[in-house]
């Protein structure tokens, strides 16, 4: 496909699926020949320092003392124009709105007429929680507007985005994919070093905001009554203080393993039984896909875009939200039964491999670079 580009990714650096997606867009992206410019204000948490045609482009937040706290986004609006004028880039790609497209649309006045097009791709609670608050809405419905193309990562947030907005042009829909690294230490050593033997392991990966609901994963795993024939890992990317009182209120103390700041985390699925979830929204839920690319059924709420992502009773359970009885059993019922698993995980590794392959995503996202560029 055409000629190679220069592409600016912008996105948070901190754990969350839409910096993930992004920096792993960014190293397919570099595969395939194209340069590609990170800019935000520390490297993404997953990004590889040394992946070819990858440069890193940092953009300091300004700390002064008439700000209460400080400035992210005007900074970041400056280096976007620098690094597009210093590199002559082709394509500004936002993931999470707030506050990338807001700065690429700054970025764009500051360049004028030679400015490239930006492409918004939106992740979930850049819309559902930050763009429903009033603090926000119109300038997003301004910037977005202003966005050459905007993407969503499922049909449920696209919805979710057109109930909010009224946007010109038609939102796309590219789904997230993923692609696991080589299992480098065997199911056993993970499983020795973290003191689990042969019990059922349900593996949960988020960075443990309220929305990700970890009291109802709590009460759902506590309602399957499986005592010590099963555990939970949870792989944790954020202070784990906030989730610990939830555990011992439960008398889960000795039931979960917690493994914090874990930026490989497929020798951890690859040790695992089935990926479990209790968020009240996800708007495709990445950490279920990574699971699923290890063999992994799912456990989770029937929330957002996760029915896209899960076909249920077909390579995983989902439960109507806040049920935590039925997710018990769906719990239970997976973790008495290995043949189940093994055929549930079969079929959820397939359909992740054909819905979600990365070379048909990356294929997607280029072909909306290059219909943007040819405008
Ligand atoms: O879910 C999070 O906590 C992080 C958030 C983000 O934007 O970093 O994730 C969102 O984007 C992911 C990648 O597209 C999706 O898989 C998650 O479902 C989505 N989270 C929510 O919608 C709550």
């Amino acid at each position: 496909m055409g000629e190679h580009l220069k592409i600016a990714l912008l996105c948070h650096p901190t754990v969350g699926g839409s910096g993930i997606l992004a920096t792993e867009l960014g190293h397919r992206l570099a595969d395939r020949g194209h340069e590609v410019f990170v800019i935000s204000e520390r490297p993404p948490f997953r990004l590889k320092d040394d992946h070819p045609n990858v440069t890193f482009c940092e953009s300091t937040p300004v700390e002064f003392p008439l700000f209460k706290s400080p400035d992210h986004t005007l900074p970041l609006a400056t280096r976007i124009a620098e690094v597009c004028r210093e590199h002559r880039i082709d394509i500004i790609h936002a993931h999470y709105a707030i506050p990338h497209t807001a700065a690429a649309w700054i970025a764009k006045e500051l360049i004028g007429v030679a400015a490239p097009p930006v492409i918004t791709t939106l992740h979930g609670t850049d819309i559902v929680y930050l763009g429903a608050m009033p603090e926000y809405r119109s300038l997003l419905q301004h910037v977005l507007n202003a966005s050459n193309k905007v993407t969503c990562v499922s049909r449920n947030l696209k919805e979710r985005t057109e109930e909010l907005f009224t946007l010109d042009t038609e939102i796309d829909v590219i789904p997230n994919f993923y692609e696991p690294k080589p299992v480098t230490v065997s199911r056993e050593a993970i499983r020795q070093s973290l003191n689990i033997g042969d019990e059922v392991l349900a593996i949960h990966a988020s960075n443990l905001r309220s929305i990700k609901r970890i009291d109802l994963m709590l009460d759902g795993y506590k309602a399957a009554g499986l005592g010590e024939r099963m555990k939970l890992l949870i792989l944790a990317g954020a202070d784990v203080s906030r989730i610990l009182p939830e555990i011992e209120s439960r008398g889960l103390k000795d039931d979960v393993v917690i493994v914090d700041d874990a930026y490989e985390v497929d020798n951890y699925y690859a040790a695992s039984d089935f990926t479990l979830y209790a968020s009240e929204y996800e708007s495709f839920c990445l950490g279920i896909l990574e699971g699923m690319r290890h063999g992994l059924p799912s456990v989770s709420f029937a929330v957002g875009g996760i029915p896209e992502v899960v076909a249920d009773g077909e390579t995983g359970f989902l439960l109507p939200f806040e049920d935590v009885s039925s997710m018990g059993e769906a719990i239970a019922r997976l973790a008495g039964d290995a043949s189940l698993r093994s055929e549930m995980g079969a079929r959820a590794r397939s359909r992740a491999e054909t819905l979600f392959s990365a070379d048909a995503v990356v294929d997607a996202y280029l072909q909306t670079y290059e219909s943007q560029r040819a405008r």
